[in-house]
C-alpha cells in the first residue's frame, strides 16, 4: 500500500512538473514580445524613405512588435553584416530593404537555417523562391513602363531626355532605368544624359542638371526616378531661366508621389508623378499575424500604385494623400 501511494506521489509530482515547464514554455510564448528585425538602406535617404520608416515602426509599435531597426547608410557590406547580427541575435522576423538586390543569398540562407522567416519590403532582391517568406515590393520596371506610355502620348516631334537614376543596382532604379531605355530604344528616343545618383540626392541632381544647361545640351524632358531629384532639376531649370511642366518646354517626369510632389503636379511644375507607396508596416504586420497563426502567406505581392498627371488631378486627390 505504502508503495502504491509514493508511486502515485512521484507521478503526480512529474505530472505536475511537466504542466509547468509546458506552461512555462506556453506562458513564455505568450508572453514574448514578436521582435521584428528591420535592415532599412538610409535613414535620410527621401521623403518616401522618411514615409516608409514610418509606417514600418508605427505598424509595428501598434501591433505590440519589438522593432530592431538598423540603417546601411549607403553601404552594401554593412547592410549584410547588419542582417548577420540580427539573426545572431534571433530576431523572430527578419524585413530586408536591400540597397542592392545581388549579393543577399548567405543572408537568406541564415536566416533560413535558423528558422527566421526572411520577409523582403520596397524593393525585390535577387533571391529564389525557396530563400525567402513574402515579398511586400513594388515593381519598379511597371511604374517605369507607365511613364514611358505617358509619354508615348504626349507625340512630341523630337525627345531629347535627362535621365537622373537612383542608387545604382537598387532594383528601383534598375527597373525604373531600364523602362525609360527600353522605351528609348523603341520610340526613338534620344537619351541625352543617363546617370545615377548617389543616394538619390537631390542636390547631386540639381548639380548634374545646371551642368547639363551651362554644357549647352539640349534637352525637352527629365525623368527623375524619384521626387526629390526631380525638385532639384526643376531648381536647376529655373536657376537658368529654362520652362518646365505643364505649360513649359521641358517635361518633368517623376516617381513615389510624395504629397509635397502632387502639389507640384497640381501646380503644373511636375507633368506627371508615378506613386511608389511607402506604406508597407501594415501589410508586413499582416504578413506576420498570419505567419503567427500559422496560415499559408502571398508570397509575392506587388503593392497597387497608380500615375498622377498635371491634366487630371485634383486637390480633392492631393488632399486625400497620406503621405
Ligand atoms: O523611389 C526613393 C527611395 O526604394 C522605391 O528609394 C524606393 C526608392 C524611392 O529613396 O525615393
Amino acid at each position: 500500500m505504502k508503495k502504491l501511494f509514493s508511486v502515485v506521489l512521484v507521478l503526480m509530482i512529474m505530472l505536475s512538473l511537466a504542466a509547468c515547464g509546458k506552461d512555462s514554455k506556453t506562458t513564455g510564448k505568450k508572453d514574448k514580445k514578436i521582435t521584428v528585425g528591420v535592415v532599412q538602406t538610409n535613414a535620410n535617404e527621401s521623403d518616401w524613405r522618411t514615409a516608409n520608416t514610418d509606417s514600418l515602426n508605427n505598424a509595428f509599435k501598434e501591433a505590440g512588435f519589438e522593432t530592431k531597426m538598423v540603417f546601411g547608410e549607403g553601404d552594401h557590406a554593412k547592410q549584410i553584416s547588419q542582417a548577420q547580427q540580427l539573426i545572431q541575435e534571433e530576431v523572430d522576423y527578419l524585413v530586408v530593404l536591400g540597397l542592392q538586390s545581388a549579393g543577399w543569398e548567405d543572408v537568406a540562407k541564415a536566416a533560413k537555417e535558423a528558422g527566421i522567416p526572411f520577409i523582403m519590403a520596397d524593393r525585390k532582391l535577387d533571391l529564389s523562391e525557396d530563400l525567402y517568406t513574402a515579398m511586400v515590393c513594388s515593381d519598379f520596371e511597371a511604374e517605369g513602363n507607365k511613364a514611358v506610355e505617358w509619354l508615348e502620348k504626349q507625340a512630341l516631334s523630337d525627345v531629347k531626355i535627362v535621365v537622373l537614376g537612383g542608387d545604382t543596382g537598387s532594383s528601383a532604379q534598375l527597373g525604373r532605368s531600364k523602362a525609360i531605355e527600353e522605351g528609348a530604344a523603341k520610340n526613338g528616343w534620344e537619351i541625352v544624359f543617363n546617370q545615377n545618383m548617389k543616394g538619390w540626392d537631390e542636390t547631386l541632381a540639381k548639380q548634374a542638371v545646371a551642368d547639363l544647361i551651362a554644357s549647352g545640351t539640349e534637352f525637352n524632358v527629365v525623368y527623375a526616378e524619384n521626387d526629390n531629384m526631380a525638385r532639384g532639376a526643376c531648381d536647376a531649370m529655373s536657376a537658368a531661366g529654362i520652362t518646365y511642366g505643364k505649360n513649359g518646354d521641358v517635361k518633368v517626369i517623376a516617381f513615389d508621389a510624395n504629397k509635397w510632389a502632387l502639389e507640384k503636379v497640381l501646380a503644373g511644375e511636375f507633368n506627371l508623378d508615378v506613386e511608389c507607396n511607402p506604406l508597407h508596416g501594415p501589410r508586413i504586420v499582416k504578413l506576420i499575424n498570419q505567419l503567427e497563426a500559422g496560415e499559408k502567406v502571398e508570397k509575392n505581392a506587388y503593392v497597387d500604385e497608380e500615375v498622377f498627371d498635371c491634366d487630371t488631378i485634383t486637390r480633392e486627390i492631393v488632399d486625400a494623400r497620406s503621405y
